[in-house]
């Protein structure tokens, strides 16, 4: 899928900005009621979540559906050309109503969709665009939820209500199964864009290396009639090769690799035209394999070093906001760090964008996070969400597939592989191969494993690499440093064995900022610096660890429980980006590791 771009025979129209906005009660379903909407309209800014624009807790805890409404013009220079409504990401489920009709629908917060307003809509026109979006999360949704809130009732504890009692007088609530706040809305940016009635409709590209020579694969899609010529541009403008047709191979003499920095992240620029449309794609030529129990970029074997993050910010909640994107990205650099995991969805495409800029390097995750319900129930046989996971995985593929700073896929964030070992490994390995086969990179595909009984799980040793998220010492033997890294060094010599390259994708401390004791313990800044100290001395000692993700970049957002204290506090930065003693450490630690040859063979 291209990402809208205005340029010689293009146009882009943005529909950001202040919306009429009001939450449902429950009466109207995601059908459109105008005497509700127009009775509780209010103000609301697009792109963000809902939840944080408003100081009514009904609206961090709303359950259901909202609805947004705007007046749309569309110029009558748009006339004669192909008119298409684009959403980036609304979260979770949406429906979209032109003057009052139905127009389009899309399950799923992470990723775009669009409806051809062909027929529809006329240039020169007004109308009236409506778009109701559903917040719920459940056992059919990714990520996943607990049905109907349920799942907290019924406990021993004394004088709390039975299932039976709760269900007679409950107030339907959201029960994330995950540990990030369930921000919903209308999250990134919402346009019309244009292109010729004869239009290129996807750009594939494939790099691979011949001795000096970057080889480029290409796959331009269409709609209607005409010739497609395409050129690469180098970064400078100068164009390097060229050709015709619908697919081809191109080859840049003495091409320029794209490497992560503080390597030189070098872009080409794939030119396309057909018919009276144009499109410039840009590119990387890179190439990504695992090979025996290495992580090989262009050849060289790469070490993580990054974390996992959150799109997560005060005010705008899960919203698209560029300008935390270029702040992140500084702070990864200010880190010495070189990638990022996009813990627990898809981000914004611009992120990956920046990314393919500075040369970061991205574990691209799905938001298949939840998948599991303890030893209560077989999720692989109980949870409806294979089909749509699918769909997401085809997606996510579609969307990020040109992508140099894309290195590998992650299906999904601890998932559970430990209660129905087999029943978990029958369906992430036939998600593997599915996931192969939609990638024309074939890049590496993982999930990331959840702390578990790593013996009895027959899932995660089947991937490319092994993903494991651990809590030595935090969620268990709590403040217990020693034994901590007793048994965390006891499971790396399991995965030793097992010989893939490994990931430490998750490892924290919650941390209070300021709160400093000369005896490091728990929540304190000393303590989360000492943990990742005495931590990465264990992984340093295996060459088969190729990567560290301390979890998390910045502290975050979550639902309120008796574990958060104003959310999520592992980051090495404060949610509003100031750095804990940890990241002092880090930025330390990493400025001294390289990104290529860290371990040995
Ligand atoms: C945590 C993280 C959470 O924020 C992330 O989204 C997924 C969790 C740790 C799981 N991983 O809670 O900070 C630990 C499982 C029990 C040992």
């Amino acid at each position: 899928m291209l990402y809208p771009r205005s340029n010689d025979k293009r146009s882009v129209l943005s529909l950001d900005g202040i919306w009429s906005f009001c939450l449902d009660d429950g009466s109207n379903g995601g059908s459109i009621n105008n005497d509700f909407i127009s009775s509780r309209r209010e103000i609301i800014s697009v792109p963000a979540s809902y939840n944080d624009q408003k100081d009514d807790p009904r609206f961090r805890e709303h359950y259901g559906w909202a609805y947004y409404e705007r007046h749309v013009t569309v110029p009558a220079f748009f006339s004669g050309e192909r008119l298409v409504l684009r959403f980036d990401a609304v979260t979770h489920n949406a429906r979209v109503f032109i003057n009052g009709a139905l127009a389009g629908e899309h399950k799923g917060g992470f990723l775009p969709f669009e409806i051809e307003l062909e027929g529809i809509v006329r240039a020169g026109e007004d109308f009236l665009l409506q778009v109701a979006v559903d917040n719920r999360v459940s056992h059919s949704t990714l990520p996943v939820g607990n049905e109907e809130g349920m799942a907290f009732f019924g406990s021993d504890n004394a004088g709390v209500p039975s299932v039976e009692a709760a269900k007679r007088w409950r107030k339907k609530r959201n029960l994330p199964n995950f540990d990030f706040f369930n921000y919903a809305g209308i999250n990134r940016s919402v346009r019309i864009y244009t292109t010729p009635h004869d239009y290129i409709s996807d750009i594939t590209v494939v790099p691979s290396v011949n001795g000096t020579s970057g080889i480029v694969d290409y796959t331009v899609a269409t709609a209607g009639e005409g010739e497609v010529s395409v050129r690469i541009l180098s970064r400078e403008g100068a164009v390097v090769a060229e050709g015709s047709g619908a697919s081809g191979r191109l080859e840049i003499a003495d091409a320029r690799l794209w490497n992560p920095w503080p390597g030189d992240p070098y872009l080409y620029t794939l030119d396309v035209t057909f018919a009276g449309d144009h499109y410039s794609q840009r590119f990387g030529v890179r190439t990504v394999e695992v090979r025996g129990h290495q992580f090989l970029i262009n050849g060289r074997p790469f070490y993580f070093k990054g974390f996992g993050k959150h799109e997560d910010s005060a005010v705008h909640g899960r919203g698209f906001d560029l300008t935390y994107d270029v702040k992140d990205m500084s702070l990864i650099r200010w880190l010495s760090a070189n990638s990022f995991r996009t813990s627990h969805y898809p981000y914004a495409e611009e992120m990956y964008d920046l990314a393919d800029e500075e040369g970061v390097v991205i574990i691209d995750e799905t938001p298949a996070v939840g998948i599991g319900a303890g030893a209560a129930q077989d999720p692989y046989r109980t949870f409806d969400i294979r089909q749509h996971h699918e769909d997401v995985i085809r997606d996510l593929i579609a969307r990020d597939k040109n992508h140099p700073s894309v290195v590998m896929w992650s299906m999904a964030n601890e998932p559970d592989t430990e209660h129905f070992p087999q029943s978990a490994k029958d369906y992430w390995c036939s998600l593997y191969e599915y996931t192969h086969s939609l990638d024309p990179q074939d890049r590496p595909v993982t999930f990331v494993c959840c702390q578990n009984n790593y013996e009895a799980d027959l899932a995660t040793r089947e991937m490319d690499v092994v993903c494991i998220n651990r809590y030595y010492g935090w969620y268990n033997l709590s403040g217990d440093l020693d034994a901590a890294c007793y048994a965390l060094s006891m499971e790396l010599d399991f995965w030793q064995k097992i010989g893939k390259p490994l990931i430490m994708t998750e490892y924290g401390a919650d941390t209070l900022p300021g709160y400093h004791l000369t005896s490091p313990e728990m929540f304190s800044e000393e303590f989360q610096a000492l943990y990742y100290e005495r931590i990465n001395a264990e992984l340093d000692k295996r060459d088969f660890v190729v990567g560290e993700h301390p979890w998390n970049f910045a502290d975050f957002n979550t639902i309120q429980g008796v574990y958060r204290a104003d959310g999520n506090r592992k980051g090495l930065l404060t949610r509003d980006r100031r750095p804990k003693l940890a990241a002092h450490y880090f930025r330390k630690r990493w400025s001294a590791i390289p990104d290529f040859g860290y371990k040995k063979k």
